[in-house]
């Protein structure tokens, strides 16, 4: 079997069979899986709190590395938003809280939190105000980020409870588990930082 598999390598080579799927790899176009996504992160101020780094991982899926600095200590929600404006002026009615420009969870189907595409893993902030975290995630791919209205990435005031209600905890409607409002964005409160993703 290995011998077969060898012999059968040696025949690819042999016809340029392999060199011709490297350069077809390279003239992928831009935004096409092969690029990477980037995001500099600010706060409502416009100071850079912190940068996003988007990778194409082997399987059709992606790694997304954050780093942070200047950030309150503690876990923060972190999310990719459907839409690339991070206007701090953009206030939402609901919380007068900035940022409503990045618009909601990015996701490519329909699914509550945190089944969107878009969310990640909490964001641990140290006690010095930095804090950095990978994800590899089968959800979306690089090219995904950059549909018609772009995406952004949003770190949030507050931990995000990933919608991780258990049945025995009734709401003050008499209504057991995660209400409409956790099952948005994970009460991970509002929005401190914001950055546009860009391919590059
Ligand atoms: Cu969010």
């Amino acid at each position: 079997m290995l011998r077969t598999i060898h012999l059968a390598l040696v025949a690819a080579l042999g016809a340029g069979v392999v060199s011709a799927g490297v350069a077809a790899v390279a003239e992928v176009a831009p935004g096409h899986d092969g690029y990477t996504a980037r995001a500099v992160i600010k706060n409502p101020g416009g100071a850079t709190v912190g940068r996003l780094l988007v990778e194409p991982e082997r399987y059709g899926k992606s790694r997304v590395t954050v780093t942070v600095r200047g950030l309150s200590p503690g876990y923060h929600g972190l999310h990719i938003h459907t839409t690339g404006v991070c206007d701090p002026r953009s206030t939402d009615p609901a919380t007068g809280g900035p940022y409503f420009s990045a618009g909601g969870h990015f996701t490519l189907g329909p699914g509550a939190h945190a089944g969107h595409s878009g969310d990640l893993p909490n964001l641990l902030v140290n006690a010095d105000g930095t804090g950095g975290a990978s994800t590899v995630t089968d959800r979306f791919r690089v090219f995904h980020l950059f549909d018609r209205d772009g995406s952004a990435v949003v770190v949030h005031a507050l931990a995000d409870n990933h919608a991780n209600i258990p049945g025995r905890y009734t709401g003050p409607a008499g209504k057991a588990g995660p209400d409409e409002d956790t099952l948005k964005a994970g009460d991970s409160g509002g929005r401190v930082a914001c950055g546009v993703i860009a391919a590059g």
